[in-house]
């Protein structure tokens, strides 16, 4: 019998050492220093409990291979089946045309991305079904169903055709996580209006930002948001962007907190006075499936915001199906996936996916750690959540809180467990499939991109054996690998960067005016091949397994071998005193970089030279000894992106300069680079 996720095969393999061999100390004299060397392996497999398998989309590996290996021969086929699940006005009349590094699907197709994810459950009889299980920070709760949502959506409509927003129109929205954020983008989609969330974290120079770059005509904000027990003022923050700003006519703000308000007369207006008295009926208008949809801005960890750009057909095709696979959609599910409608995970697996699905959700508004870092678990508890998704970072952040938070709750409603936004450490995916999934629940961890729009790696939890630390295999009409410079798919185990060698219907389409960055970011380096570059360093192992093992531009070259970050990290991370690593490269004479390891302890008072020592050596026994940090850095906190992504360009910042000079508006916390810059003067 197969191992079940409560028995798994626990033998873990130190590093094969064979990438040594001809280990030259020179600097750049390895052969083989344009790939990326991978030197972890891990051999802990679960596979699918067979009481889930039972039940799943997807029953069994043999099925997923078979499945596979037919839509790769065929995407078109496989997507254009998976679309027409859809409602469509009008049929399209060409799947894809594809003028590199132009996709189109289903060109000549017509559809509302609203009525997709409203009317048409409503229609099939599910109008009382509970789309949205809201609770406020405050303890506020909410159940909202699809008949009301769709009421809501309308009216809302309404009012923004009333203050004459048009189709392809851009509306910047800056809300709290409430039902109306998900009203505010349905509504917009609904009467084709281009929507762009911006995360209520952001601040006002951020929200300029994209109004100036988005020449959006109006904004959907709220009078406040709760966050940790206080108010974050969105209103003030808009009114601040818009002090410059010539192209917004019109500001719509949601009394969420009574805080107190400037309403700017003829500009400004309360969303529940706009809606009153405005239908609850608004026509689902027909939009060719390249209508935009949306603009996202994202940075990743490096660099100016981009604006990239989603249409309608493809990107709701690409939501939809990866939602009811990969998450094994079940009509009785109550799923909960944290993020924020502000960032893609938000757009794709909060709003349009599930709800394509007509899925049953918890949107939370808070803080994990408000009133306590039991607060999630509660949550669980009280609605029974049976789909959970989150990041690697919060993850860690539970781990550090300590086991007492969850092991005080019955999370046994759960029975799938997801995680997505970094490679998430062996340690923390072990933690998660025991204190929070009991042993019993699969992970299924999503590799995915803002600019892809969906899931494009990942396990599917009926079929999938799982190794903690991999994202596993490529969805159904992803053709993914992992290559060298010349596009050649590299060997098992051989590190290389991960292209998309087809395109996909939920890709981007654009980055919103500016067409060079866009080809130039993504297409050039294999131009010719015509594969999208993820920029992404990855290894593929012998069962084809994808491992992420770090962004490129944060790849390491010691002694000229090139390493990943995610395995020197995740080493780190196993060792019983650390809760969180960061590892970058730091010029050195010999070695061309030497690897200096930024480690939070999950007790600060721990750090001294003896256990810095003692973390070296782990590495180097884990790993190798050319894995083992020159430096190790303790600090109180690493800089991460508002969503939670470690920002390794400004750790590598100071340390070869000890201060930041970069762009830091994406940094969650500046106290944290503040305290790091500081250490590194003493
Ligand atoms: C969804 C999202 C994209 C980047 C991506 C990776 C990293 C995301 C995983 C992951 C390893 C994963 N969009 N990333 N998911 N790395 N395993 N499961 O995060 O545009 O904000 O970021 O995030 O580097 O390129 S994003």
């Amino acid at each position: 019998m197969e191992s079940s996720i409560g028995m798994a095969t626990r033998i873990r393999t130190l590093a094969a050492l064979a990438v040594f061999k001809g280990f030259s100390t020179l600097p750049n004299r390895n052969p083989m220093s344009d790939t990326i060397e991978s030197l972890s392996t891990e051999n802990r497999v679960f596979s699918p409990p067979s009481n889930f398998a039972a039940t799943a989309r997807v029953q069994s590996l043999e099925d997923y291979k078979k499945l596979y290996a037919e839509s790769i021969a065929d995407p078109e086929s496989y997507w254009a089946e998976r679309a027409s699940e859809l409602t469509w006005q009008k049929p399209w009349e060409t799947v894809l045309e594809w003028k590199k590094p132009d996709a189109k699907w289903f060109v000549g197709g017509q559809l509302n991305v609203s009525e997709n994810c409203l009317d048409r459950h409503v229609a099939a009889g599910n109008g009382d079904k509970v789309a949205i299980l809201f609770e406020g920070e405050p303890g506020d709760k909410r159940a909202v169903t699809y008949s009301q949502l769709l009421a809501d959506t309308c009216k809302f409509a309404n009012a923004l055709k009333a203050r004459g927003i048009k189709p392809g129109d851009r509306v910047i929205i800056y809300m709290p996580m409430v039902p109306e954020a998900a009203v505010a983008m349905l509504a917009c989609a609904r009467i084709g209006a281009v929507h762009s969330v911006v995360f209520g974290g952001f601040s006002a120079q951020s929200i300029s930002d994209r109004l100036e770059d988005s020449e959006a005509v109006a904004v959907v904000t709220a009078d406040g948001g709760w966050r940790r027990g206080k108010v974050v003022e969105l209103k003030a923050s808009v009114d601040e962007a818009l002090e410059e700003n010539t192209t917004v006519k019109n500001v719509f703000v949601l009394k969420r907190t009574e805080n107190e308000v400037t309403m700017r007369n003829g500009r400004d207006h309360w969303w529940h006075e706009e809606i009153e008295g405005a239908s609850e009926e608004c026509p689902a208008l027909a939009f060719d499936s390249e209508h935009p949809l949306f603009i996202l801005y994202t940075s990743g960890s490096t660099g100016k915001p981009k604006g990239i750009l989603h249409t309608s057909g493809g990107y709701l095709t690409g939501a939809y199906t990866t939602y009811r696979y990969i998450f094994d959609y079940k009509d009785n599910d109550v799923f909960w996936c944290t993020a924020d409608v502000g960032w893609i995970t938000g757009h794709s697996y909060v709003v349009y996916g599930p709800m394509a699905n007509g899925a049953t959700q918890v949107f939370y508004e808070g803080a994990p750690n408000q009133p306590d870092f039991g607060r999630f678990w509660q949550i669980v508890e009280d609605y029974k959540v049976s789909v959970f998704y989150t990041a690697p970072t919060a993850i860690r952040a539970f781990i550090k809180a300590g086991d007492s938070f969850p092991e005080g709750r019955d999370l046994s409603s759960l029975r799938l467990l997801g995680s997505v936004g970094e490679p998430i450490n062996p340690e923390a995916w072990m933690w998660y499939h025991t204190k929070i999934g009991g042993e019993r629940c699969p992970i299924v961890d999503t590799w995915w991109q803002t600019e892809t729009g969906a899931i494009l790696i990942s396990p599917l939890p009926g079929a999938t054996p799982l190794k903690p630390g991999t994202a596993t295999l490529p969805f159904f009409g992803i053709d993914a690998a992992i290559v060298d410079e010349t596009g050649k798919e590299v060997a098992a185990n051989e590190g290389g960067k991960l292209v998309i060698r087809k395109p996909w219907p939920s890709m981007l389409r654009g980055i919103y005016r500016d067409e060079a960055r866009f080809k130039e970011t993504y297409w050039d380096e294999y131009w010719d091949q015509g594969f999208y570059l993820a920029g992404d360093g990855a290894r593929r192992d012998e069962d084809g397994n994808f491992w992420i093992v770090g962004r490129l531009d944060d790849v390491l070259n010691v002694s000229g071998h090139r390493l990943g970050t995610a395995e020197v990290e995740s080493a780190l991370v196993a060792h019983p005193a650390v809760a969180e690593a960061a590892v970058v490269g730091k010029p050195h004479e010999i070695k061309g970089q030497g690897i200096v390891a930024f480690v939070t302890l999950k007790t600060e008072s721990n750090a001294c030279d003896a256990l810095s020592a003692e973390l070296r050596n782990h590495v180097g026994t884990q790993i190798g000894a050319i894995a083992k940090p020159d430096e190790i850095r303790f600090a109180a906190g690493l800089p991460k992106t508002r969503s939670g992504k470690i920002m390794r360009r400004l750790l590598k910042e100071i340390c070869a300069s000890g201060t930041v000079s970069g762009d830091t508006t994406t940094l969650e916390d500046f106290n944290v680079v503040a305290a790091l810059q500081q250490t590194s003067e003493d």
